[in-house]
């Protein structure tokens, strides 16, 4: 009397015959966790410099990158983009450079979602 999905962990009751205990695993699929990678506002790095860096490392039209920057600049933060562990830690480290090479003190950093 076993039916899916339960299967038989212990047959051996002494008697040979079925002891009747039942065990159930749950399998759960697992959504990769995400980090949402932010811009951080400070005062001297230029507007235009920040407009770049959201075309060129995160894909943005002129016009999103340029609205990005303007809610940087105005609320001292945004999100830029949602990633994988891996994407975000580039992009943050694309970013950081880009910026040290340049002598801004832009920053960007990353936060599990
Ligand atoms: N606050 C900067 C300025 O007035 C512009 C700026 C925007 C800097 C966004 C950083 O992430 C940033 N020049």
């Amino acid at each position: 009397m076993t039916h899916f999905p339960f299967s038989m962990s212990d047959k051996t009751d002494g008697t040979g015959s079925d002891a009747g205990i039942l065990t159930k695993t749950k399998t759960r699929t697992q959504r990769p966790p995400m980090y949402k990678v932010m811009l951080l506002n400070d005062d001297y790095t230029p507007m235009e410099f920040v407009v770049h860096v959201l075309e060129r490392f995160f894909g943005l039209t002129h016009a999103q990158a340029f609205d990005i920057m303007l809610t940087v600049h105005k609320k001292g933060l945004a999100v830029v983009g949602v990633f994988s562990f891996e994407v975000a830690e580039t992009k943050v480290a694309q970013v950081m450079d880009f910026a040290r090479r340049h002598q801004h003190p832009l920053q960007c950093t990353m936060e599990k979602e």
